[in-house]
């Protein structure tokens, strides 16, 4: 792809509101294929880096650069044409699985959504559905779980091949099989490209190559998870409560 992805986030300041702040002075970069894991309690700002980083919202003050550039002067369309989000919940839409997953790169051939559907460990549980990938979904994803409604993301993902990825992880419980399909398809999806993850399981703390610690708008710690332990500060506490 023609970006490579290295982020760097430069003083960066925002506030949802006029007055106060929610973010400030936000310093961290990012090298090319890194997983960076967003750690912090509710209300720290995690939701808001990625707000920012895919300008849902723009930053009041400071610089956000991939590969050098100033997003603000990039169009908001073709900065979201590099990037894909692997989210919650809200991403399906009433139509097939098919149109669903091709959303993700519309001039992909049924052969490629299969592929990725199948990268995606999403192919089994398509194929036994009565009208497998014909099948019209609605809005809200009835009749198929959360994990399901996740590898159908992930597939999303994996065929719109983006140099940046967005994760949100769920905190939702999962059975421990399609947990083990989810994580696996996870591994595949984020392998080689910049994805920030908003993390919520141990385990992908513990692999990710720079951890933030967000406290109250601003970075209280990074490092790896090594790292963060030898500091024994907020993360050490975090990790054994
Ligand atoms: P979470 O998802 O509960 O773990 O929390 P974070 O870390 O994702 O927090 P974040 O970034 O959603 O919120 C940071 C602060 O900003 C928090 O005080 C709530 C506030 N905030 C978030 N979204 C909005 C918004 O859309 N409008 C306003 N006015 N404030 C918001
Ligand atoms: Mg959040």
């Amino acid at each position: 792809p023609s970006v490579k992805g290295k982020v760097e986030f430069q003083e960066v300041s925002f506030s949802y509101e006029k007055e106060g702040t929610t973010v400030a002075g936000l310093n961290f970069s990012v090298k090319e294929g890194e997983t960076v894991a967003l750690v912090g309690p509710t209300g720290a700002g995690k939701t808001t880096v990625v707000n920012l980083l895919s300008r849902f919202y723009d930053a009041d003050k400071g610089q956000i650069l991939i590969d050098g550039h100033d997003i603000q002067k990039v169009k908001r369309s073709s900065l979201r044409s590099h990037m894909a989000f692997v989210l919650q919940d809200s991403f399906l839409f009433e139509g097939t699985i098919f149109e669903n997953i091709r959303y993700g790169r519309l001039d992909a051939t049924d052969e490629e959504v299969i592929k990725a559907a199948k990268l995606a460990n999403a192919d089994s549980f398509i194929k036994k559905l009565s009208k497998g990938y014909s099948t019209v979904l609605s809005q809200e994803g009835r009749g198929i779980s959360q994990g399901q409604k996740q590898l159908l993301s992930i597939a999303r993902a994996i065929l719109a091949d983006p140099s940046l990825l967005i994760l949100d992880e769920a905190t939702s419980s999962i059975d421990t099989i399609t947990e083990m399909k989810i994580q696996e398809a996870l591994q595949r999806l984020m392998k080689g490209r910049t994805s920030f993850v908003i993390a919520h399981r141990l385990n992908t703390i513990q692999k990710a190559d720079q951890i933030l610690v967000l406290h109250d708008g601003g970075i209280l710690e990074k490092g790896t998870h090594e790292e963060l332990l030898v500091n024994k500060g907020f993360y050490h506490s975090l990790y054994h409560s």
